[in-house]
C-alpha cells in the first residue's frame, strides 16, 4: 500500500498501469491510495464511504483528498473486522496523516536540538582531493576548518564532513586514510562551530571515531547496505543517522539506474534501509531519510523525484534532499559545477517546497535566503 500524487497525464497513465487496468484514464489527479485487489471488504467499505475507487486486475486505486482518504481509512479502521483490512486502513490513515502533517517530523539528535518550524540547512564540507565540485579545496586540515566554521557563520544548520567522494566511478579509500582526513576536522568543529558535525561515511570504523569525537549525525549514502557493523556502531552510541537511497556501488551505480516505478522502488528501498536501523536498535526519531539525487539515478529520475518528492513524506521520517552542484542541474545550463549556484539554489528551494525537511548544499548563504522565501510563501494564510 502506498499513496501516490498524480500531477499529470503521465502519472495518471502510470497509476492505471500499475493497477493493470485496461483503459488507461490520462485525466486522473490528485493524491490516490494504491491498494493490492484484496482484501475485498476495505475496498468496498472504501467504496461505500463516498472516496471514488477504480479497480483493475492487480489492484485497486482510491482517489481523494488527503483528508477524505484520512476520514474514509479511520473510519473503516474501526468498522472492518478481517484483521488484514483492518491493518491496511490503519496503515492508509497514518500515511495520509503523515503527508498532511505539518510540522514535519522532528530529527533528534543527542545533544544538540535542531530548530524547528523551517526548513534546516546541512552545508557539505568535503575534506577530499577529488569530490566532484570541491575536490582539493578543503584537503588540508586548516583549509578545511576554517571553511566549516564560515559556513556555519552563514547559517548552516549542520555541517556534514566527508572524507571519501562518492561520485560516480569513484574510488573507494581505505578506513584509515578517511579517518585521517576527517577526524581532526570533526574534533575540531565540534569544539568551535555551535552547530551539530555529521559525519559523511559508510564505514562503522569511522562512524565510530568521529561519534567519539563528538559527531552527532552519520549520513550513509548507502542506506546501511554497505558495512554491516554500522547501524550497530549507531545504535550503541546515541548518534542519529540519515540513511540515503542508492543502488551498487559509486563504481556501479549508473549502471544500475532503472526503474520501473522509480517513486514506488525509491519509497520501498528507503523503507528496507529504514527497518534495517530500527532492527538494529536506531530510534526511529533519530533517522532521516534521503532519496539520493544522483546515486543511480538519471538526469530524468532526479527530476521526477523532486517533482513528486512530497511522496516521501508518508514514510513518516524528515527528507534531507542534497541536489547541490550536482551534474543534472549542470545538464541543463551547460555550466560546470563551480557556476551552479543558481540551479542549485532553485533546486533546495522546490525541494523544500515539496515536503523536504532539510537540504544538503555547498552554498549557504544563498540558499539561506531562498529558503526563508518558501518558508515565508508556505506560512502565509489568508
Ligand atoms: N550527496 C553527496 C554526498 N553525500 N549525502 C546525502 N545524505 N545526500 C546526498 O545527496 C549526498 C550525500 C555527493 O555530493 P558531494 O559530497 O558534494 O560530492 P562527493 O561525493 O564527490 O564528495
Amino acid at each position: 500500500m502506498r499513496l501516490v500524487e498524480l500531477q499529470g497525464e503521465s502519472d495518471s497513465v502510470a497509476a492505471c498501469a500499475r493497477i493493470g487496468r485496461g483503459v488507461r484514464d490520462p485525466n486522473l489527479r490528485g493524491w490516490a491510495a494504491l491498494l493490492p485487489p484484496e482484501p475485498r471488504a476495505l475496498i468496498e467499505g472504501l467504496r461505500q464511504s463516498g472516496v471514488a475507487v477504480l479497480r483493475g486486475e492487480k489492484g485497486a486505486l482510491v482517489l481523494g483528498s488527503l483528508s477524505q482518504l484520512w476520514s474514509a481509512a479511520r473510519s473503516l479502521a474501526d468498522a472492518l473486522e478481517d484483521g488484514r483490512a483492518r491493518a491496511l486502513a490503519i496503515d492508509l490513515q497514518t500515511r495520509a496523516g503523515r503527508v498532511e502533517a505539518f510540522p514535519r517530523p522532528r530529527w533528534r539528535l543527542p545533544r544538540s536540538r535542531l530548530p524547528e518550524g523551517r526548513v534546516l540547512l546541512m552545508a557539505v564540507l568535503n575534506v577530499t582531493p577529488d569530490s566532484f565540485s570541491d575536490g582539493g579545496r578543503y584537503a588540508a586540515k586548516d583549509a578545511a576548518i576554517e571553511h566549516g566554521l564560515r559556513l556555519a557563520a552563514e547559517g548552516a544548520d549542520l555541517l556534514d564532513v566527508g572524507g571519501e567522494s562518492t561520485r560516480p566511478g569513484s574510488a573507494p579509500v581505505p578506513p584509515d586514510e578517511e579517518l585521517g582526513r576527517t577526524l581532526p576536522v570533526v574534533r575540531e568543529l565540534v569544539l568551535r562551530a555551535r552547530i551539530p558535525v555529521s559525519i559523511d561515511t559508510t564505514k562503522a570504523e569511522v562512524a565510530r571515531a568521529a561519534i567519539d569525537a563528538g559527531a552527532e549525525v552519520v549520513n550513509d549514502v548507502s542506506g546501511l547496505r554497505r558495512d554491516p557493523a554500522l547501524a550497530a556502531a549507531v545504535a550503541r552510541s546515541d548518534a542519529a543517522l540519515c540513511l540515503m537511497h542508492s543502488r551498487g556501488t559509486p563504481q556501479d551505480m549508473q549502471q544500475r539506474a532503472a526503474y520501473g516505478d522509480l517513486l514506488g522502488e525509491v519509497h520501498d528501498e528507503l523503507l528496507e534501509a529504514l527497518r534495517r536501523g530500527l532492527e538494529a536498535g536506531v530510534a526511529e526519531e533519530r533517522i532521516a531519510l534521503d532519496p539520493g539525487l544522483g546515486f543511480a539515478k538519471t538526469a530524468d529520475h532526479n527530476w521526477l523525484l523532486l517533482r513528486r518528492l512530497r511522496e516521501l513524506t508518508q514514510l513518516g521520517r524528515p527528507l534531507l534532499v542534497g541536489a547541490s552542484r550536482k551534474s543534472f542541474l549542470g545538464k541543463l545550463s551547460g555550466k560546470p559545477a563551480a557556476e551552479r549556484l543558481s540551479a542549485s539554489v532553485a533546486a533546495a528551494a522546490v525541494a523544500a517546497l515539496h515536503g523536504a525537511s532539510l537540504v544538503r548544499v555547498h552554498d549557504v548563504a544563498a540558499t539561506r535566503e531562498a529558503l526563508a522565501v518558501v518558508d515565508a510563501v508556505r506560512s502565509s494564510s489568508s
